[in-house]
């Protein structure tokens, strides 16, 4: 049981009620972060966020905004590194692998239960921050979902019509790298758990794009299959603008991650027994001021009542983001009480 003296993500977690819902947010940790880019100094993505130390101090930046979670440092592709495909990142493009999955024998390079020593400095990340933060404080981990990382072993990132034409092109080598990631994926979600993390989040940041019959043989499956597999802590679900509702929402994840084209209350009564994570418009912290900031909050708030919420936006923090527009959106979930006005 979770005491009420417990974080409230912990709360809210474990379905209890809480004064106020936790607020955290996608890519809370980086460049739109001074104080982030400082760290990075001219170190390349994959130098820095192999470095545990600078990941951890990456990790804990957020924490002097008064977010109730903190995400580790590293990215989706950090797990095809562990399996054995090298990437680079590129400015403006994302990241790219040294070599893209074209062919069957490429996939045998593809370790799909890497030793945990492949991915130690993840490991070593959790460790430090865990230290830092103590042993209750909410240390998200995260991972891609088999179609969105797929898209960035093959090559082809955001591109989803290249993706589809390669699926259509290779479906053997496709559906085998399909289920290569979820093997590795759901490894590496359970070492992470039982070394420590709090929750995970699956990141299918591409699928919200696809058909229904496409989402239900790339995305839906494999959904359903790392959930059920990785039960040992709270999964969260995020697939960006997903139009496949019904879908994810049945997938098995204990938080459903919305986006600014899903309206809250809708789905708290579609599935009431779901916890939702969303959906103030990431856009806005982008080109509003932090009273749009503040005023949309407070509607994204009111829409749940506080019940069952964790605030967050509908996909990561651009770059552009002015950091008094992120300070508006903490600050007003901090501020909130239920049935009106902050104090
Ligand atoms: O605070 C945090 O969330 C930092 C940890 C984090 C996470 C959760 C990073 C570090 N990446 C991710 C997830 C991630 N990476 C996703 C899923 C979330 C999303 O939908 O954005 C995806 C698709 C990626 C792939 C990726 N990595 C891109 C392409 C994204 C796009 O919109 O085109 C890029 C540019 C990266 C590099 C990267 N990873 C992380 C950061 C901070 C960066 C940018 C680094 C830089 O610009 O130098």
């Amino acid at each position: 049981m979770t005491g009420a003296d417990s974080p409230l993500m912990l709360r809210t977690l474990a379905g209890q009620p809480t004064p106020r819902p936790p607020v955290w947010a996608m890519r809370q940790a980086g460049r739109w972060d001074p104080e982030f880019n400082r760290l990075r100094g001219s170190l390349t993505f994959y130098e820095f966020s192999e470095n545990p130390e600078l990941a951890a101090k990456a990790s804990l930046l957020p924490l002097r905004f008064g977010v109730d979670a903190v995400i580790l440092f590293y990215d989706i592709t950090t797990l095809a590194v562990a399996m054995g495909q090298p990437f680079r990142l590129v400015r403006d493009v994302g990241p790219v692998p040294e070599w893209p999955v074209r062919t069957l024998a490429d996939l045998t390079r593809l370790d799909p239960r890497p030793d945990p020593a492949r991915f130690q400095y993840v490991l070593d990340l959790l460790r430090i921050v865990r230290a830092e933060v103590g042993s209750e404080f909410p240390v998200l981990v995260f991972a891609g979902a088999p179609f969105t990382l797929a898209s960035y072993c093959i090559g082809t990132g955001k591109d989803l019509a290249t993706t589809r034409r390669f699926a259509a092109e290779h479906s053997e080598v496709w559906g085998s790298l399909l289920e290569r990631l979820e093997s590795a994926t759901s490894h590496f979600l359970k070492t992470l758990a039982a070394a420590g993390a709090t929750a995970y989040q699956l990141f299918d940041s591409w699928a919200g794009r696809l058909d229904a019959a496409e989402y239900l043989a790339w995305a839906q499956p494999f959904h359903e299959r790392i959930f059920a597999t990785v039960t040992d802590i709270p999964s969260i679900l995020f697939v960006k603008e997903g139009r496949h509702l019904d879908a994810m929402a049945t997938s098995g994840c204990r938080v459903l991650s919305l986006g600014a084209t899903h309206d809250l209350a809708h789905v708290r009564a579609a599935y009431p027994n779901l916890i939702l994570q969303g959906n103030v418009d990431q856009e806005l912290l982008v080109h509003g001021s932090p009273e749009e900031v503040r005023l949309a909050t407070r509607r994204c708030l009111d829409a749940l009542g506080g019940v069952g919420h964790i605030v967050n936006l509908n996909h990561g923090l651009d770059r552009a983001t002015p950091v008094a527009n992120f300070q508006a959106l903490v600050a007003t979930v901090r501020d909130w009480s239920k049935g009106g006005q902050p104090p």
